[in-house]
């Protein structure tokens, strides 16, 4: 007889589906399916995971058993050893190194393979709070533009994504969600089936805006100025809702005061878009009822990218967007679940007896390589993130990685380009072996992932390996002792309005439970989150009078071709970016403008060397107006070490380290020259 067991995928993906696991007697999963049930699932899972079980699960590279390694660093020979002998020289070796240097020369390397709030935000905070190691800050995705958008509104919550059907215009500024977020794509065109427009703002012809009925491709890293442009036209057309206004946001003079420089035919040259195109769509969007702004992540990767969210964000104070059910910004839903749930119960930072170092993640190379640091980074385990592939500057996390004096160990399911450098292994169990909470960054609905098969072989989950580790560095705390059950009973654990009604019984039972908000949902009905309940043009008003006209001057004129890295089609970040692709003639490509590509004598299906100072990597030329001239785009997750051994990236060996404006990651402030190959 074969049973059905409730789960959800575990990636970084706003779409968080839910799905249902069919186990064979034997033990064996057969089948994994999208629920029917769940309404932005809708019985369908993505091409990335309708795989999931050969792919990951069954796939015979998959990791079972732990290693330790036999060759060079990065060489990836390795031995098999038991997982208790590997656990205790882990242990041996952490007291070791805290013992001749203090705890802060461990440093722990994590980011959301998993999204589980067990396998991801629980024991392994705890642990590395208890040992006082180092605290590498979460940087990468998702804070730039959270800083900016929270500037104004005081948080990130905003319009639920599914709204979008109720939007007369739905603007989807810097963001690909044909490719990114699937699941939501339905809700747009419904917008647009009950006679809304949709409008894509990208430098790329993505996609999602060659499914629009209007693109606007402006120059990368430079969409404060088409805010603000937008912004002018608003406040000169009478298009501002004046008594929304005077109740809900603070700084309209401050604002109004610098929206002079940004009339659209000073900001036209500096965008790349004609100043009528400006004007028409600063008219569009001001006078469809209700009109959305959609955000998601890739717009941030620029040096200015929190400025450019907090201009966005004017927008809809400006015409009072929010007070429409469907109208305003709609970004990612993460603080609701991070509000509502008992997250300081899950992560005991108060484990923690001092202060802890911080390493900002994005400088991960300069932290293993740079001698200054006090003490050195003597330790690193990484889990769930796979940096040698993801971080910037790869070149420098490669260099970093392969130090002979660094322990290092990496827990995964496959041997990543990181896991390559590890001295030690360990075998990751899958969403199909571990209990896990999912909450979500596209909805908002809280799920439950039961685990329906046993582990293969040694395979450890996060949670036991902290548990393992904590024990044997005779870490006597109780909440060492917390099974994964209490830990779910811990996150729930919370009297918050949004989690009332929410129950783990019901949760078994359905496999998910949406939080409770109201319904119609207004965010900010009863104001905004910020100390006097108003939103603040003033942030806007600072970015405003920060601004340099002339971008041209930030450009190296040595590169003169920006790159931009962008969301794999058929990989989740570095995840399934293994199989090679070169091989198939399936690229990785490089889009280029065809007189970008003359100039070069580059034809189409070339192979191309795209370079710069940080290094070099080789991809297949596709010639096309998918990108303005001056611009060149990628996929980035390519491996270095693909499945055939061979070398085709990671594009991240282009990438600096430059933070943003609020200490991100700068990926597309890449400048790169690119050449026919010998
Ligand atoms: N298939 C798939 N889905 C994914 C992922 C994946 O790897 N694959 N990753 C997940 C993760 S971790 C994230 S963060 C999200 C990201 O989701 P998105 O933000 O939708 O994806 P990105 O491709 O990073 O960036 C979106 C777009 O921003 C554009 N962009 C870059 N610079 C600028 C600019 O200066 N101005 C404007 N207007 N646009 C710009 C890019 O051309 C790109 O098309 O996707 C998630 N979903
Ligand atoms: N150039 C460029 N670089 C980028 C971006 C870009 O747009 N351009 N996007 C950035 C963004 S937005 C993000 S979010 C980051 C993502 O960067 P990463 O977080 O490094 O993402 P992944 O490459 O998917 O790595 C996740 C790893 O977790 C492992 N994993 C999955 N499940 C489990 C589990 O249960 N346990 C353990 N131990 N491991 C597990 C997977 O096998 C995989 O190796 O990349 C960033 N890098
Ligand atoms: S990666 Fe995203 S779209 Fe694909 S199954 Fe997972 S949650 Fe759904
Ligand atoms: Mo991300």
């Amino acid at each position: 007889m074969s049973t059905t067991v409730r789960g959800a995928c575990p990636h970084d993906c706003p779409d968080r589906c839910s799905w249902e696991v069919t186990v064979n007697s034997t033990g064996e999963a057969v089948a994994l399916r999208g629920s029917t049930a769940h309404p932005l699932t809708a019985g369908r899972l993505c091409g990335k995971l309708s795989g999931y079980l050969d792919d990951r699960v069954y796939h015979p590279d998959r990791l079972t058993r732990a290693l330790r390694r036999t060759g060079r660093k990065g060489e990836g020979r390795f031995t098999e050893i038991g997982l208790d002998e590997a656990l205790d020289e882990i242990a041996d070796r952490f007291r070791d190194i805290t013992d001749a240097y203090g705890p802060a020369a461990i440093v722990p390397f994590s980011y959301e393979g998993t999204q589980g709030l067990l396998q991801s935000k629980s024991m392994s905070e705890r642990f590395f709070a208890r040992l006082g190691a180092t605290e590498v800050l979460h940087t990468i995705c998702g804070a730039t533009a959270g800083a900016g958008v929270s500037a104004v509104n005081g948080t990130t919550n905003g319009v639920l994504p599914e709204d979008a059907r109720h939007a007369e215009l739905v603007l989807v500024w810097g963001a690909n969600p044909i490719v990114t977020n699937q699941h939501l794509w339905p809700a747009i065109l419904a917008a647009r089936a009950a006679g809304g427009r949709i409008v894509v703002i990208d430098p790329v012809r993505t996609r999602t805006a060659a499914a629009a009925d209007w693109h606007l491709q402006p120059r990368p890293g430079t969409d404060a100025f088409l805010a603000l442009a937008m912004a002018h036209v608003i406040v000169r057309s009478g298009h501002t809702d004046q008594a929304w206004l005077t109740t809900h946001a603070t700084g309209l003079d401050e604002l109004t005061a610098h929206l002079d420089r940004f009339a659209p035919d000073r900001v036209a040259p500096i965008v790349g878009i004609p100043a009528d195109e400006i004007v028409r769509l600063a008219h569009a969007y001001a006078t469809a009822k209700p009109a959305l702004i959609r955000l998601m992540i890739g717009m941030e990767h620029h040096p200015g990218g929190a400025a450019a969210y907090t201009a966005i964000a004017a927008l809809p104070i400006l015409t009072g967007a929010w007070a429409h059910h469907g109208g305003g910004l709609s970004f990612h839903t993460a603080a609701h679940f991070m509000a509502a749930l008992n997250m300081a119960g899950l992560k005991m930072p108060h484990l923690a007896t001092s202060p802890r170092r911080l390493i900002n993640m994005v400088q991960l190379g300069q932290a293993l390589t740079d001698p200054d640091q006090d003490p050195p980074v003597h330790a690193l385990l990484l889990h769930g993130s796979n940096p040698a592939v993801t971080v910037p500057a790869a070149g420098l996390v490669r260099t970093g990685l392969a130090r002979e004096d660094l322990f290092a160990v990496v827990h995964d399911h496959m041997l990543t380009d990181t896991a390559r450098f590890a001295d030690i292994v360990l075998p990751a169990t899958t969403q199909l072996e571990h209990l896990d909470l999912m909450w979500s960054w596209g909805h908002t609905d809280l799920m439950l992932n039961i685990p329906a098969l046993t582990p293969p072989g040694d395979a450890i989950s996060v949670t036991d390996l902290f548990r393992s580790l904590a024990a044997r560095l005779a870490f006597t705390d109780r909440c060492f002792a917390d099974t994964d059950a209490d830990l779910v009973t811990t996150a729930l654990d919370s009297d918050h309005a949004w989690l009332a009604g929410v129950s783990e019984h019901d949760l078994r039972t359905n496999g998910w439970q949406r939080l409770a908000l109201p319904v119609p949902y207004l965010p900010f009905a009863d104001g905004f989150p910020t100390p006097d309940g108003r939103a603040r043009l003033a942030s806007v008003a600072t970015v405003a009078a920060t601004l340099h006209d002339d971008l041209a001057t930030a450009r190296p004129p040595a590169r003169p071709l920006q790159l931009l890295t962008t969301k794999g089609l058929r990989s989740m970040n570095s995840t399934y970016a293994d199989t090679p692709r070169a091989a198939r003639g399936d690229g990785p490509w490089l889009d280029i403008h065809p007189d970008d590509a003359a100039q070069r004598g580059i034809g189409d299906s070339a192979v191309v060397r795209v370079h710069n100072d940080q290094g070099e990597i080789e991809l297949l030329a596709r010639i096309s107006r998918r990108v303005r001239p001056g611009v060149v785009a990628t996929e980035f997750g390519q491996w270095a070490t693909d499945g055939a051994g061979k070398s085709a990236g990671p594009v991240n060996a282009l990438t600096d380290d430059t933070l943003t404006d609020a200490g991100g990651a700068a990926f597309h402030h890449t400048f790169v020259e690119v050449d026919l190959s010998d």
